[in-house]
């Protein structure tokens, strides 16, 4: 249902309204995959595991044509979706980084997971931690240093363990408070064009705060305005760096009368090119 509702919020015209030419392929199938047991630890494995091999390998073919932008649905889409990206980015011998935002750090493995949802666990998966029994082999993982999360507010205690002692970059919405979102992307930024390399951007529906973005299962109070929504959205397309995008958690169920969905349309507008005004362009060089 998420990817209609962008549909029906007008996402193709949006973009191309901005000049870009825009391809919909239409909802992706599953691979072939076994069957789920009706319980088990984690909800719909086999499932997902199709959903992974889908989209990996679309994932991988769409970026040699322009930039593809995935609409989900669960964020276990990004299993599929980067890891695609990050066989890509090793087929053109350049590094690949990820923009995460997200009230959450979906940094679980099945096995840490207290819920059984795999949307908490696609970070665990790109990166390579083990745990992921059945799923495709990892074979090109995100290095950690190469991961920035933004909006974080609801971290489980496994998770905070496991990125205490890795080397990805976080920032939590205190953070933000206190420094405001344009620093610690600037800093980023930069170092994704230091490094020459791809630029893969994960945005949940629940980095925003709920009030501005209710259509999500999850919801967190306490998240990120419109503005800062926008302003993250149009540094990026400054930078020029970004090159695939997620745009996940969408239900449109929850919706009040489209507003989530035309919210995201209007984010993702930003990112590809509209804005008030033009200024001096800025670099992250
Ligand atoms: N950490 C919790 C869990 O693993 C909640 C995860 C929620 N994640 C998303 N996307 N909906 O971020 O169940
Ligand atoms: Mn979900
Ligand atoms: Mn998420
Ligand atoms: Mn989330």
């Amino acid at each position: 249902m998420g990817p209609d509702a962008y549909r029906t919020a007008g996402l193709a015209a949006a973009l191309s309204g901005l000049g870009h030419q825009v391809t919909d392929l239409g909802n992706i199938a599953p691979a072939p995959h076994a069957p789920d047991a009706e319980s088990g630890a984690v909800f719909a494995p086999n499932q997902t595991i199709g959903w992974t091999s889908a989209l990996a390998e679309i994932a991988e073919q769409t970026m040699a044509d322009g930039l593809p932008i995935f609409l989900g649905g669960d964020h276990s889409l990004s299993l599929g979706s980067v890891s695609g990206v990050a066989a890509y980015a090793a087929s053109v011998g350049r590094p690949l980084f990820v923009l995460w935002l997200d009230a959450h750090t979906d940094f679980h493995t099945p096995q840490s997971s207290d819920s059984g949802n795999l949307h908490g666990t696609p970070v665990g998966y790109f990166t390579g931690r083990s745990g992921f029994d059945g799923f495709p082999e990892v074979a090109h993982p995100v290095p950690q240093d190469n991961i920035c999360m933004i909006g974080l507010r609801s971290v489980d205690s496994a998770e905070r363990q496991a990125l205490e002692a890795s080397a990805i970059h976080r920032h939590d919405m205190r953070d933000i408070d206190e420094n405001g979102i344009a620093g610690p992307l600037a800093q980023f930024l930069k170092r994704v064009a230091a490094a020459n390399g791809l630029l893969h951007v994960s945005l949940d529906v629940d980095f925003l705060d709920p009030s501005v973005a209710p259509a999500v299962g999850t919801t967190v109070p306490g998240g990120a305005t419109v503005r800062e929504a926008h302003l993250v959205c149009e540094m990026l397309h400054d930078s020029g760096l970004m090159t695939s995008l997620d745009l996940v958690e969408l239900n449109p169920f929850l919706d009040e009368r489209g507003r989530t969905a035309h919210l995201m349309v209007d984010l993702c507008a930003s990112a590809l090119g509209r804005r008030v005004f033009d200024r001096p362009t800025r670099s992250y060089t």
